[in-house]
């Protein structure tokens, strides 16, 4: 039944023209309170060693940590209470994971607000579900720390994947190995040029949007536009959703212009050999292997970032995701008969 409702709907929509040979078709989409019903909340100890204490739903929903109306969800650090040295963990803050997890797959991103200051360390990433990690891969499509201006994306995976020096993005390569043993993990990193995709500024501007496209045939690459660039593709501004006319939609094409980010896979780097269905993960800790380590180097100074962590909680008002939707669109073949 289902599966000759879909195969109707799939004659009847015209293909697009795309990089791959396969044809994407809306998914699901995020928005407001879905993220409470089909995200799980994180409480244990932050495996990057951040001065966090991750608090389970009901807790971040009774202290405002994590608040969703209709169209909005927003995740927080505790802004308002002194953190005891003596604290086995740490600030309150808020990490959420998908229930499903995605193989090929485009992501437009629609975000509002980004944690920022010092001593924090947000993320938005995805990870293999199932693991251990590094097997599987890890992609980092928003991360930074401190004051930082510019984001960072990168892969981190299993042993022999490295990245070509030269590539058509306008970002800059940190490092071009992605073997998260080689290091200390830094991974293959594309540093963005444009300072309104990250931190202060990034909110300052109204946030904008960011999209992810990970296929097979096209590696991972990663775009990134503040809500005020006239350059902002149509579809992306309004991203392809279900509709009155069916279960799914064409999805929007990736051919977006140069992106900032881009990862390629062949002879350095199989793609089939470091990369499986990831869970979505958002998340906010504070200093730990990165922040921590680069406090005095990205903008902050006085006492350490763990005292600073502790004793400074307005200083964390800004510390909050705010989340407008998440659209997610994954190949006809997957969606068609993946389900049925
Ligand atoms: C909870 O957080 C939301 C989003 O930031 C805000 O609009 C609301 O006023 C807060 N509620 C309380 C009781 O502080
Ligand atoms: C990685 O490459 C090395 C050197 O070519 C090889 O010996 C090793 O078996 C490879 N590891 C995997 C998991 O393929
Ligand atoms: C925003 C951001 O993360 N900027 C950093 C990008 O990564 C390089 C290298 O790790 C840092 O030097 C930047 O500060």
């Amino acid at each position: 039944m289902r599966a000759g409702y879909t195969f109707c709907l799939a004659t009847l929509l015209t293909p697009v023209i795309s990089t791959d040979p396969v044809d994407y078709f809306f998914k699901t989409s995020f928005m407001g309170r879905e993220f409470l019903q089909r995200w799980t909340w994180y409480i244990d100890d932050d495996p990057t060693h951040g001065r966090v204490n991750y608090v389970d739903q009901a807790t971040a929903l009774q202290h405002n940590l994590s608040y969703a109306s209709d169209y909005k969800f927003v995740m927080r650090a505790d802004s308002e209470n002194v953190v005891s040295p003596s604290d086995p963990r740490g600030r309150k803050s808020v990490r959420i994971q998908s229930v499903e997890a995605y193989s090929d797959v485009i992501i437009i991103l629609d975000l509002q607000h980004m944690p920022e200051g010092c001593g924090t360390w947000p993320a938005f990433w995805s990870v293999s579900a199932a693991g251990p990690w590094p097997k599987g891969g890890e992609i980092d499509i928003i991360e930074g720390v401190n004051l930082d201006d510019e984001n960072l994306s990168s892969l981190h995976t299993s042993e022999n994947c490295t990245m070509p020096e030269v590539r058509a993005m306008s970002g800059d390569v940190t490092s071009t190995d992605c073997d998260a043993h080689h290091n200390k993990n830094q991974g293959c990193g594309v540093q963005f040029g444009n300072p309104l995709s990250y931190g202060a500024l990034f909110n300052r501007y109204d946030g904008g949007y960011y999209a992810l496209a990970r296929t097979r045939y096209g590696g991972v690459r990663i775009w990134f536009w503040n809500r005020w660039d006239s350059d902002v593709p149509w579809e992306i501004r309004h991203p392809p959703t279900r509709d009155l006319f069916g279960p799914t939609k064409l999805a929007p094409t990736p051919l977006w212009g140069q992106p900032q980010a881009v990862f390629e896979f062949g002879e350095g780097c199989s793609y089939a050999d470091h990369f499986d269905a990831h869970n979505l993960v958002f998340d906010l800790t504070f200093c730990g292997d990165w922040a921590g380590g680069a406090y005095a180097t990205s903008g902050c100074s006085g006492t350490s970032c763990i005292d600073f962590v502790n004793g400074n909680p307005e200083a964390f008002k800004n510390a909050y995701w705010e989340i407008n939707a998440m659209h997610i669109y994954a190949p006809v073949a997957e969606d068609l008969f993946g389900e049925s």
